[in-house]
């Protein structure tokens, strides 16, 4: 069946022109990531798809020529055969250091004649700038995050590392915020515990903490609960909704001397399922309007406007539904841009800080802003650059440099660093719970009943494009781009799990019904890239060559699908270390293989290179034996793509070592949340620490 689906990526019209002469290119666009002046190269395979032998030349615009060199250039290919070229963008011959949108053209002609054909690959160049201004080198950071970055696991880390045996983390205020964190990563508070006692079951049994005179401290405890996914509507027979409606008094919430209790009531309510268009709402949301500064900021109070109320009107005001393009908005997004400080960063009495960067970046998202595009940027740094630069080698965020490092501002970074904004929503489906019982704390972490999760990872030639755990849903509509024909499919089959995916992670994919019902459904691009000549979209489950359409493959709870561009005879890869915690300067070993689809079984493959730090290269045995130096948690994977398929294989998966840092109780929280508390897939996780061949 693998020989069915590879002549289908044939089938695919792709050869431009006519006269059989063809052209096709991997990958289909080309990105290149420039710090500093050293010169950047990228591969490209150029194929001859056409049925006769052509010769092939690559050029840019004649502008930018003289900024790239190709290493061949004006060679001969045979019918199918395929040729890389490496080309090489030289930052010092662009004096401006201007980014570039632009398209390298390939064009292939027939040798004496002029019948010819010809493609355009679009090619990025983005010149990253390094911070000279803190102490670490901070390069433009691709955002969102994801939780499973560096950044998130280790301030994760930092957060649990402050957690009490009673489950709180810094006091009751903190442990609020650091509720909303966990929730925001999409782990489940109620997992977070460092003895019997979780987060949650703190925060509900120091309930006596909020003070129920102020809106702020009732609504900052629904924001947790809800988060939490805890119902604030009954705590110990406590209705904290009803008890923060109650502070409506004329047309607004609490004190009408006060604007920030007004924000606060309207997040927390909608957290809590309260309609957005409900009386109270809407007029609180008019008394916050009515009260916008002239600078289109807003204050706590009748006052100066500053950037984290600004931030904190805007999410109060998204909640209740005003659209992006309103007025108040787009006057506060402007407030908000005027108080970037010099050096980037958002500023509050002038300096620049966790806090406003984290709340304005939160708002930012709110409202649909990227806070990474250009008019974002100042001295070459984004808000979000800026908030890491505040972030220690514990994992703590400080106020400003030099401060220590606290739980609460690294609580306000992490919803930020992931993209998210106040209200945080919980990540599970859990229901909320009629009674909330006080006494079963850990009754209730077996209480969520899972109907499957499967892990998914869509890794392309440059890059991998996504990778989580995606619930197995009932079903799914996808729409074929060729036909502009609706299904809908039973939803545990890899196409309906490759569509929940792109939902959940926010990258686009195209199928076509082209050979369907017959052959089934066909996946032909992810992440914009396209199938081409031999080269398209493969899958796999466990490991295992997919046998049949993407939509006839049934998958299970904890399967592996993993989605790549390639073809027939590219194989994937795994690494495995034998240590997953070392000190720091103690050798370990990591080991890469490739897996012999003709066994099943895996191989080591030298010539590998391994990413950690910097770039190690794996010896004849399929080892590299490796140094790190500095307390953290480093993200290892390996890759080789080399010029044919029998050479290229695919990037493997991305696995954790602590170097100094006790990354076992790390990596149990990490798997409880993200298996929805699961008991039988920690254990499996847990074996694959001792075991990794199991999966
Ligand atoms: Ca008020």
């Amino acid at each position: 069946m693998l020989v069915a689906i590879i002549l289908l990526w044939l089938s695919v019209p792709m050869a431009v022109g006519d006269g059989g002469v063809g052209v096709g290119v991997s990958p289909s666009s080309l990105e290149y990531n420039v710090t500093g002046e050293s010169p950047v190269s990228k591969e490209l395979f150029v194929v001859n798809t056409g049925d006769v032998k052509a010769r092939y030349d690559l050029s840019f615009d004649s502008q930018y020529q003289g900024m790239f060199t190709f290493d061949r250039n004006g060679f001969e290919l045979n019918p199918g055969d395929s040729q890389k070229v490496t080309i090489t963008y030289n930052p010092t011959l662009n004096p401006e250091r201007t980014d570039l949108n632009i398209h390298l053209y390939v064009e292939g002609a027939e040798s004496g004649s002029n019948v010819g054909a010809g493609v355009k690959i679009p090619v990025q160049v983005h010149h990253q700038q390094t911070l000279s201004t803190t102490t670490s080198t901070v390069n433009r950071r691709h955002f969102p995050l994801a939780s499973s970055d560096p950044e998130i696991a280790q301030a994760l880390q930092y957060l649990s590392s402050r957690q009490s045996a009673d489950g709180s983390v810094d006091g009751f205020g903190t442990s609020c915020w650091a509720a909303m964190a966990i929730a925001s990563c999409g782990y489940d508070p109620h997992s977070w515990k460092k003895e019997s006692a979780s987060i949650v079951d703190y925060l509900i049994n120091s309930r006596s903490q909020v003070d129920l005179n102020k809106v702020t401290d009732i609504a900052k405890f629904i924001l947790a609960l809800t988060a939490s996914n805890e119902n604030p509507r009954n705590v110990g027979g406590v209705d904290y909704v009803s008890l923060l409606e109650d502070k409506f008094i004329n047309g607004q919430f609490g004190d009408e001397s006060m604007y920030n209790d007004d924000f606060w009531a309207i997040m927390a309510l909608t957290s809590a399922g309260v309609s957005p268009s409900s009386p109270k709402i809407q007029q609180s949301a008019s008394f916050i309007k009515n009260h916008q500064n002239s600078d289109g900021g807003w204050s706590w109070h009748n006052g100066p406007s500053d950037v984290d109320d600004t931030a904190a009107a805007i999410m109060a005001l998204t909640s209740a539904m005003e659209g992006s393009q309103s007025p108040y908005i787009t006057a506060a997004v402007n407030y908000l841009k005027s108080q970037l400080g010099p050096n980037g960063g958002f500023t509050y009495m002038g300096q620049a800080n966790v806090a406003s960067d984290a709340w304005a970046i939160m708002a930012l998202v709110a409202c649909g802003v990227d806070p990474t595009g250009l008019e974002w940027i100042h001295a070459d740094v984004s808000p979000v650059d800026h908030l890491l630069s505040l972030q220690n080698s514990d994992g703590s965020f400080s106020w400003s440099p030099g401060q220590v490092g606290s739980a609460w501002w690294t609580s306000y970074a992490i919803p930020a660093l992931l993209g998210k904004s106040y209200p945080v929503k919980g990540a599970t489906t859990q229901q909320y719970t009629t009674t909330t019982n006080l006494q079963s704390s850990s009754s209730r972490t077996t209480s969520v009943v899972g109907k499957g999760k499967v892990r998914v990872r869509i890794e392309d030639v440059t890059r991998t494009i996504w990778s989580g755990w995606v619930e197995i849903p009932q079903a799914r509509t996808i729409l074929c781009y060729n036909s502009g024909r609706q299904y809908t499919i039973q939803g545990d089959n890899v196409l309906a799990i490759l569509d929940e995916a792109s939902e959940v992670g926010g990258f686009s994919y195209t199928v076509s019904d082209q050979w369907y019902p017959s052959m089934g459904f066909y996946v032909d691009s992810i992440g914009g890239h396209k199938a081409e000549g031999v080269y398209g979209w493969v899958y796999r489950v466990n490991y295992a060559l997919g046998s049949v359409s993407v939509d006839n493959f049934k998958v299970s709870d904890s399967d592996q699908i993993l989605f790549y561009y390639g073809t027939e005879n590219v194989r994937p890869l795994r690494v495995q270390v034998d240590k997953v915690e070392v000190d720091v300067g103690e050798p370990f070993t990591v080991t890469v293989e490739f897996r012999d689809d003709s066994t099943g079984s895996w191989a080591p493959l030298p010539g590998a290179t391994i990413h950690v730090n910097h770039d190690y290269v794996t010896d004849s045995q399929g080892k590299a034996t490796i140094t790190l130096n500095e307390k953290r948690v480093y993200n290892i994977y390996a890759e080789r793509w080399g010029s044919t398929p029998a050479d290229q294989y695919v990037r493997s998966d991305v696995i954790q070592v602590g170097v100094g840092v006790p990354i076992p109780e790390f990596s149990l929280m990490f798997a409880a949340a993200v298996s929805a508390i699961s008991a039988t897939l920690i254990l499996l996780v847990l074996r694959l620490r001792r075991a990794p061949q199991r999966w």
